[in-house]
């Protein structure tokens, strides 16, 4: 088996799918955690292949976006589905996801006051509502408790990280999505898992 590292901020915000999927593999890595800003300094971001975390070292070689080394992981230890149509249904509700967190980093991160109480008011009433549907369909659809298939897949992966945040401070939204709160669960519960959330360093994202 390769040597991983993963590098990334002191937090979970996007190096968190790419630790999910190492934990619910079973796969050991070593990770470098960054303190911001005070430890990202100019020579630490040119160091980054794009510039940005988190990247992973295979072997001493980096590679960047959380997106691509999650995907490769699950490739590689089992959690992508077994066909290339299972691969593209994941890869969907990966997508789905990412379009969610990027527009929770919007409100999260926006410094004008008013404009902030604006992207917040929309993203609880609006848009998480509109993305929790959707998963509630999916699960729904397949029928198993996971997204795809019988078993875990980088997709549940993605939707439980994904959720934590609004899991956290909008609790009262879930009780109209009984199979996302099942899906979660189910997710918890899973040996690998249970022993790594119930141990990782608590952060504020
Ligand atoms: N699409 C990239 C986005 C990476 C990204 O935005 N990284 C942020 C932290 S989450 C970063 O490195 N910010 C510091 C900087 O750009 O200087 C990914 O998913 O890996």
């Amino acid at each position: 088996m390769p040597s991983y590292k993963l590098v990334y901020f002191d937090l979970r915000g996007r190096g968190e799918i790419v630790r999910l999927c190492f934990h619910a593999a079973g796969v050991t890595f070593d990770e470098e955690r960054i303190d911001y800003p005070s430890e990202w300094t100019a020579e630490k971001k040119a160091a980054a292949p794009f510039g940005e975390l988190p990247y992973l070292e295979i072997d001493g070689k980096k590679f960047a976006q959380s997106g691509a080394i999650a995907s490769y992981i699950s490739r590689e230890y089992g959690l992508y589905g077994d066909s290339a149509l299972e691969n593209l249904f994941i890869d969907g509700v990966v997508a789905l996801t990412v379009d969610y967190f990027d527009t929770w980093v919007r409100s999260y991160f926006e410094e004008d006051a008013n404009k902030k109480v604006e992207l917040e008011t929309k993203l609880k009433n609006e848009v998480l509502p509109k993305f929790l549907g959707h998963l509630e369909k999916v699960l729904t659809d397949s029928g198993s408790g996971f997204c795809s298939g019988q078993r875990l897949t980088l997709a549940d992966l993605a939707v439980h990280h994904t959720l934590e945040v609004s899991y956290r401070d909008f609790p009262d939204i879930y009780a109209n999505y009984p199979k996302v709160v099942e899906n979660r669960k189910k997710v918890e519960s899973l040996p690998r898992l249970k022993s790594y959330l119930s141990s990782r360093k608590v952060t504020e994202i």
